[in-house]
């Protein structure tokens, strides 16, 4: 089955077409880059991406909308973590938590697809870890440097794709997403 999914981000794009290449289905990058809403969760804004981009192409298309939430921080940045990546980026946080001791931090993915009716689906997918005090490595993207896994000494910037699959919110978000699709 070929897939469109809809993002501007490289990165992202590379990991989606590694799970579901795994499976047997092509990915391919559609840029059309929806209006997201301000809203509290990364579901209401998938649900919403997916209306707009199924009223304007009718056919399906995935997206996945993801964040990064520190508990010493209330969960900021969370839901406008593109944002303050985009102003503020990892050394940014890591100044915002200088001095504090309490690292513990969620990335969170919602991923979504809508089918050929129409038909929206969504899932989700959490990986716990810790913000570590510099930034380590070069691979992956966005705050991957200051992100450590649970049970894990590398950042997922040190690791390679594969791994950070494996572990990551957005592995399993989509897994789980592949599951529900191949069941329809
Ligand atoms: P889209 O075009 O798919 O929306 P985006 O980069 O704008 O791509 P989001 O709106 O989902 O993505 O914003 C999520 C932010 O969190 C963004 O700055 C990402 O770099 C960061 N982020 C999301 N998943 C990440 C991951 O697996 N590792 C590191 N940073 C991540």
């Amino acid at each position: 089955m070929k897939i469109l999914f809809e993002t501007g981000n490289q990165g992202k794009l590379k990991e989606v077409q590694a799970i579901f290449g795994a499976l047997g289905h092509e990915v391919e990058q559609l840029k059309d880059e929806y209006p997201e809403i301000q809203a509290d969760t990364l579901e209401e804004v998938v649900v919403a991406g997916l209306e707009w981009l199924w009223n304007k192409h009718k056919m399906p298309i995935i997206i996945d909308d993801s964040g990064i939430f520190i508990h010493s921080l209330k969960g900021f940045p969370g839901v406008y973590s593109a944002y303050v990546f985009k102003t503020l980026g990892c050394p940014g946080i890591l100044k915002q938590m200088e001095g504090i001791d309490e690292r513990k931090a969620e990335f969170k993915c919602c991923a979504g697809y809508v089918d050929s009716e129409g038909k929206i689906t969504t899932t989700s997918g959490v990986c716990q870890g810790r913000i570590i005090s510099e930034m380590r490595g070069s691979g992956g993207f966005g705050y991957d440097p200051i992100f450590v896994p649970e049970s894990h000494e590398e950042t997922f910037a040190q690791m390679d794709l594969e791994e950070k699959n494996t572990l990551s919110h957005r592995g399993r978000a989509f897994r789980s997403l592949a599951e529900t699709m191949g069941k329809e």
